[in-house]
């Protein structure tokens, strides 16, 4: 089977496989996104940019725990004008690398935009879902209204395609896509990191400095698959799944539940060879099953399942 077996298109986003590397877990240096690319990445999504520079928190701002890890790292990023002098390094190469942009406001959002635009890069994702940052994260994310403001602003500052990435700590998942959709937004990431409270019982204390952080990793599949099931029920747009993919069969889930494409965050902590280890069983996995194309199986367990047969 040709590996192009395994391309995705996601409206005018395309890209040579669904491996994507997620926002944020890699910091915030544009060299680990583009490292993750050569290691075989379909695309790789930066960590979060906002209007100006931000430290983040002090230490410590991640730990272990089981299935997977919470973290409270407080976006840190270089604000938009400095990441854009260095998204100057991708000018001419056309490579699949997705932004990830946030604010306070539809007015901050779309200043960010207007700052980046101009940059060789592929596509926005709107970090709608923070779920530990006051003012950034879910205030807005959680919102059908605000949502839509915030999608029209980018929407109108750009004519890359948008994702918005979702959070999975509300009960307003579908109206909060909804809102996204509707005013513009191209294709929805879900989901961003589930509000944890982590304890260190050896000091008694919060163990993060921020104490609320979020769960990542194996931990959340489960959730993480719901959502992109739920959603891929109501809506026709681009899907990535996020949130415990850690190999090729985590992966084959998510489509199977309608995504068309998979982020690998959490994961990716062990190595980037995570990515080609996706791609190589997602490819053996529509052999075995008789299929041609990815395409063939996303969305499947809303139809019943795989034909018999295969
Ligand atoms: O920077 C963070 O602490 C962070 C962000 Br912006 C996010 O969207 N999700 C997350 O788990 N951590």
């Amino acid at each position: 089977m040709s590996v192009d077996a395994i391309a995705v298109k996601m409206g005018s986003l395309h890209l040579a496989n669904p491996a994507v590397l997620a926002s944020g877990v890699q910091g915030s240096s544009l060299d680990r996104v583009l490292e993750a690319l050569k290691f075989g990445a379909g695309a790789a999504v930066t960590k979060s940019i906002g209007p100006a520079p931000r430290e983040g928190y002090p230490e410590p701002t991640m730990v272990e725990v089981e299935g997977g890890m919470v973290n409270a790292v407080g976006l840190p990023n270089p604000g938009a004008g400095k990441f854009s002098a260095e998204l100057k390094k991708l000018e001419g190469k056309r490579l699949p690398v997705i932004v990830s942009v946030f604010g306070g406001d539809e007015g901050e959002f779309a200043q960010v935009v207007r700052a980046l635009d101009g940059c060789d890069f592929a596509a926005y994702e709107m970090n709608l879902s923070c779920p530990h940052v006051a003012g950034v994260g879910t205030e807005i994310g959680h919102f059908p209204e605000v949502v839509a403001k915030v999608t029209r602003a980018v929407r109108g500052s750009t004519e890359k395609p948008v994702f918005a990435k979702l959070s999975p700590n509300t009960d307003r998942l579908l109206e909060v896509a909804r809102a996204a959709v509707d005013a513009g937004a191209d294709g929805l990431t879900a989901i961003n990191s589930v509000k944890a409270f982590p304890i260190d019982a050896a000091t008694g204390r919060q163990a993060l400095w921020n104490g609320r952080g979020g769960l990542s990793g194996a931990a959340i599949r489960q959730i993480a698959l719901r959502c992109v099931y739920d959603l891929r029920e109501e809506f026709d747009v681009p899907i990535m799944g996020c949130g415990g993919v850690a190999n090729w069969e985590d992966a084959v889930k998510f489509m199977l539940a309608g995504a068309d494409a998979v982020q690998l965050g959490t994961s990716t902590l062990k190595g980037f060879e995570v990515f080609n280890d996706v791609n190589v069983g997602v490819i053996s996995y529509l052999e075995r099953k008789g299929m041609a194309r990815l395409e063939d199986i996303v969305g499947a367990a809303h139809r019943g399942g795989l034909q018999a047969g295969q």
